[in-house]
């Protein structure tokens, strides 16, 4: 009798291993909804692609386990948040002519930025040329005024800025995720493939993602079907379940952005710089933004492949910026 009891907490202990572990993996089978477990493991985060002179050296690094947005947030969802909270958005509030000094009160309007296709060819130096503030210009009326989200429920919310998207986190009870965890997920296991879908720009011809075909900025070819965003289940997903992890929208982070970050990042689980430094605009403090846009071209902009890292003002959304957030176990 007395050799039977080890055998019976052993086999106990097993059970209740198993248990614990079938519950596990039942809570992540039916985790939140819209959600996708991004197991955790090691990968190699950055890019020798010799345009992105920020996304070097290529290193090793180890991220824990977390839940991530399938697809990034859509206007539903985020009228959602609105509706329920009364949540402003910065480029719905007056400018406060503080943060603007020697701009006429006139011109401190909300607002936002939006792309427009000029008619002719044009320097690709020169962003102004497709940029422009457009007054009234806000996650409503996604070019300003006379634009609304009629038939783009489903569409990637755009002009928000950091400070919303993490107003949202909140809310929602997630987090941005770090630039770590996003690179992670959007390479989907697949070792520096160039394509969060492999290694070809269009498998068998299709085009895997929303990005800008033909001349930038003045002549979109729109072979994928979209001149602006697109429905956040357009094209197909990654190996991780996840849509949308390049073009469409670009999509903030938690993390401040450097450009000299990656050589010293931690290996497990790094959280981005302390601070933030742009080069080409000191003085102005930017997170990181990842995964590109509708407007990204091999021409002018490759930053929807995963190891192009993208930033902007905290304070500054435009019309082809959105997010999606993570939560942990
Ligand atoms: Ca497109």
């Amino acid at each position: 009798m007395s050799a039977g009891r080890p055998v019976r907490a052993i086999l106990l202990a097993v059970a209740t291993i198993a248990l614990s572990v079938q519950a596990e993996t039942q809570s992540r089978r039916h985790g939140p909804p819209g959600m996708v477990w991004i197991p955790g493991g090691r990968f190699r985060m950055g890019s020798d692609f010799p345009a992105f002179d920020d996304a070097r050296p290529v290193h090793t690094v180890v991220v824990d386990g977390f839940w991530m947005d399938a697809t990034p947030v859509t206007n539903a969802q985020f009228a959602r948040f609105v509706k329920t909270t009364g949540y402003v958005t910065v480029a719905e509030r007056k400018p406060n002519p503080k943060d603007f000094p020697g701009v006429p009160a006139d011109k401190l309007v909300p607002g936002s930025l939006v792309f427009h296709s000029p008619a002719h060819p044009v320097s690709l130096d020169d962003p102004s040329q497709w940029w422009e503030y457009v007054p009234g210009a806000s996650w409503r009326h996604p070019e300003g005024l006379r634009s609304d989200l009629a038939g783009r429920a489903n569409h990637p919310v755009v002009q928000v800025c950091w400070d919303d998207a993490s107003a949202y986190a909140k809310w929602a009870h997630k987090r941005l995720p770090t630039e770590a965890e996003w690179e992670y997920a959007a390479r989907g296991g697949l070792n520096q493939m160039p394509y969060v879908w492999g290694r070809e720009p269009t498998p068998h011809g299709k085009q895997m993602a929303n990005t800008w075909q033909g001349r930038f900025p003045d002549r979109n070819s729109k072979r994928d079907g979209y001149a602006r965003t697109s429905p956040v289940r357009a094209f197909p997903p990654n190996r991780f379940g996840l849509y949308d992890m390049s073009g469409n929208v670009w999509e903030w982070c938690a993390d401040w952005y450097r450009p000299d970050y990656y050589r010293h990042s931690p290996r497990k689980n790094p959280r981005g710089p302390s601070d933030s430094f742009d080069p080409r605009e000191p003085g102005m403090p930017k997170r990181v933004q990842r995964g590109g846009s509708f407007l990204c071209s091999d021409q002018y902009c490759s930053r929807y492949m995963p190891g192009g890292r993208g930033k902007g003002a905290v304070d500054t959304g435009a019309s082809h910026v959105g997010f999606r957030c993570v939560m942990d176990l």
